[in-house]
């Protein structure tokens, strides 16, 4: 039992006293000799610092410029190639390393790949996988071979500077010390101000959706507090008021950004939610009072998602801030996704999720991207890998059209019309 599925049947249900129960259980059950924590005192093992591997997880190679010019580094041999050879990057794309790099490279996008350890998420596999070419390939030839998007008719690929940028430090046992390092390094690359005004955009592949604290709040110290937009694609409202004790949890991120002033309510558009899992009605009433906006799975069965669609675009379109797109695979419905922690039937389809995440690329003033909860491990076919490679790509195209100059929703006219 998860923690979502733990907290939302016990509020729902009234369990709770039933729990505080359990734990008054088991300290009975603790022999008072073996007891070897005094009452008042915090619980905590102390790290050992003198350890040799106390910080390698988060120490840059002091080499690691040495010997050659800032830029994007292509590690591939040949000018062109197949999806299934060469060195696996995202999308075969060129290695940067450092913000010198991003700068010197006027990189428009840095992909990276972020794993929160512990957090009932183990090691994912996430990022890994999503460059890894023979797990469910889409079919990008790189270099020359390069093919457009067969609804624009860009080639993001040449039209946009981007880079696989690695992954962000994080702690192979603790998301607490993984936290502060992903938020700075956010903010590092989202810092690296370009030629044409505007700054790199970070791409975070996760990792538990935890990550979308320190992603937002590395946003926030470039963009500042409350200056930010989020658009939170998900199965699951992530407001929990509760986290085991934990500061920041997979299911509590959009209340700890909003208690702590990071982001304001009324800036956050959550759209998918649906399930006995995602939250209750209390959760509701917080999302009510403190002014987001949602847009549940039962508003699309009523409505249509066309409708609910022409909302979300609309609103981003009043507010104008910038934006950070936090897109939780689960969203989308396990027929297509499920390969991630807590899947939840009934959920988006690949063709309206394509649209959306096109258009919030295209027409917001997009300056961050998560995508999370990938477990692809526990999707034996690859099917979640096959089809977020694709809305990665999509939301890689609809920034293609905003770096053209194109208009809102926009299609090549000999795509959409056969010419008769
Ligand atoms: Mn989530």
């Amino acid at each position: 039992m998860n923690l979502r599925t733990l907290l939302a049947s016990a509020a729902l249900v009234g369990l709770m006293p039933a729990l505080a129960m359990a734990q008054n259980f088991g300290a009975a059950d603790t022999p008072e000799e073996i007891d070897m924590i005094d009452e008042g005192v915090e619980p905590v093992i102390r790290l050992n610092p003198d350890d040799p591997t106390f910080d390698i997880w988060k120490k840059i190679r002091d080499d690691i410029s040495d010997g050659r010019e800032p830029g994007p580094i292509n590690v591939q041999r040949f000018v062109g190639g197949t999806p299934w050879e060469g060195i696996p990057t995202f999308f075969h794309l060129p290695v940067a390393l450092t913000p010198k790099d991003l700068k010197a490279g006027e990189v428009d996008v840095a992909i990276f790949g972020a794993e929160l350890i512990g957090d009932m998420r183990a090691r994912t596999f996430g990022p890994q996988e999503m460059r890894n070419p023979h797990r469910s390939e889409v079919y990008r030839n790189w270099g020359a071979f390069a093919m457009p998007e067969l609804d624009t008719g860009l080639t993001w690929a040449n039209d946009l500077t981007v880079v696989d940028y690695g992954d962000a430090p994080t702690h192979p046992m603790s998301i607490d010390l993984s936290i502060p390092e992903v938020r700075k390094f956010v903010a590092q690359v989202a810092g690296v101000e370009l030629e044409n005004g505007k700054r790199t955009i970070p791409i975070i592949i996760g990792g538990g959706h935890a990550l979308m604290y320190p992603d937002a709040v590395g946003l926030t110290d470039v963009y500042g507090k409350g200056n930010l937009q989020i658009i939170h694609f998900d199965a699951h409202a992530d407001q929990a008021p509760v986290g085991f004790g934990f500061a920041v949890t997979h299911g509590n991120p959009v209340r700890k950004l909003v208690e702590g002033g990071f982001v304001k309510g009324e800036d956050i558009i959550q759209i998918g939610l649906r399930g006995p899992n995602s939250t209750d009605l209390s959760g509701v009433a917080w999302n009510r009072t403190n002014g987001l906006r949602y847009h549940m799975f039962a508003e699309i069965e009523v409505r249509g998602w066309q409708a609910v669609m022409d909302d979300v675009m609309a609103e981003v379109h009043a507010s104008g801030k910038p934006t950070f797109i936090s897109f939780d695979a689960d969203v989308l419905d396990p027929a297509f996704a499920a390969g991630v922690s807590t899947p939840e039937p009934g959920g988006l389809y690949m063709r309206e999720a394509m649209p959306l995440m096109r258009r919030l690329c295209a027409e917001s003033n997009v300056v961050g991207v998560e995508i999370v909860e990938l477990r692809p491990d526990s999707d034996p076919g690859y099917t979640t890998l096959l089809n977020v490679k694709s809305l990665l790509r999509q939301c890689l195209n609809g920034m293609a059209v905003a770096k053209a100059g194109l208009g809102e929703n926009y299609y090549h006219p000999d795509i959409i019309d056969d010419g008769k």
